[in-house]
């Protein structure tokens, strides 16, 4: 892809020792965690500018790709910081991950996670808080929180059980178990599982495709579908049917439907 035509760099959250840079390239985002030499290590400066950074992300951009630069997706909660913290300060630096994965969970637009190496920990935790994974060979998944000592602190009990089943978090924990790409995907850790380094163009081109998508219809996705999950169903059913309504109502889904009648829109294939 030819960056140099089609991107802007974010200069606000890119500056010179930063530990987070954004890059926009048209109708999407790449948010990058760059501290490869701590294997991405989420220390509380980064996590602020993990936060900083969604939350700066213009209006024009439809979907976002977050990736780690180095050999490792990312090492997790940043253990030097941790024996600096008393209980209340857990508390509230557990408290203040919640808030910042939620942001990405509960965003505006879809989050597409490029995945690599170590995503483990509270690595894993915020790859949990994006929409779509995309794990490459290299990659694996574990808890090492059990082995250390600690707990999941950044949603990681409430977000992955839903992904693989509380017994199989529970084991990780307990015993150290590392799932290796193949196994993890299998298992529910990501939706995509690609050749050893073609994570993030596999992950931008999902961004692309998401970001052509109306943009209440991604929102409504985001927003709507997870609580639906979590609602009875005679609940759901009335929620689901208040969404789309308003979806269907919006100019956009009209004139996508007519593109679609008149002969202009795309047909469903299977590539
Ligand atoms: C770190 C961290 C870290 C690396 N905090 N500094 N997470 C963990 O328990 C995972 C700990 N890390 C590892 O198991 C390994 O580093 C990796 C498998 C990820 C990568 O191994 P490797 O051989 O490529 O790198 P390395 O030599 O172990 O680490 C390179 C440097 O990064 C080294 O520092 P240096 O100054 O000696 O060069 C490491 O100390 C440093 N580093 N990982 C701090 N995590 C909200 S609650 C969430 C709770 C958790 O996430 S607990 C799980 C923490």
């Amino acid at each position: 892809m030819d960056a140099s035509s089609t991107s802007q760099t974010s200069r606000s959250s890119n500056l010179p020792g930063s530990d987070v840079s954004v890059e926009v390239r048209g109708a999407i985002a790449i948010v990058r965690l760059q501290r490869p030499h701590k294997r991405n290590a989420l220390s509380d400066g980064l996590m602020a500018q993990v936060d900083a950074a969604f939350a700066g992300l213009p209006t024009t951009v439809g979907a976002a790709v977050l990736t780690g630069d180095g050999e490792h997706f990312c090492a997790g909660l940043d253990l030097s910081e941790l024996k600096e913290r008393d209980a209340v300060d857990g508390l509230h630096h557990s408290r203040s991950w919640h808030r910042i994965l939620t942001n990405i969970e509960f965003g505006r637009i879809p989050v597409v996670a490029a995945l690599h190496g170590a995503v483990v920990g509270g690595g894993l935790e915020l790859a949990t808080s994006c929409h779509i994974r995309v794990a490459d060979d290299t990659s694996f998944f574990a808890l090492p929180e059990g082995s250390r000592g600690i707990f999941v602190g950044g949603g990681g009990s409430v977000r992955i059980p839903k992904l693989i089943g509380a017994h199989r978090m529970l084991d990780m924990m307990l015993t150290g178990r590392v799932y290796k790409a193949a196994e993890g995907v299998a298992l529910g850790f990501a939706q995509y599982h690609v050749a050893a380094g073609e994570a993030l163009a596999k992950a931008i081109a999902i961004a692309e495709r998401i970001a052509t998508n109306a943009p209440m219809t991604n929102y409504s996705l985001i927003h709507a579908l997870p609580r639906i999950a979590e609602q009875p169903a005679d609940h759901g059913f009335l929620t689901e049917g208040l969404i789309s309504a308003i979806a269907q109502s919006a100019p956009e889904a009209k004139a996508r439907v007519r593109d679609f009648l008149e002969g202009r829109g795309a047909k469903v294939k299977a590539s």
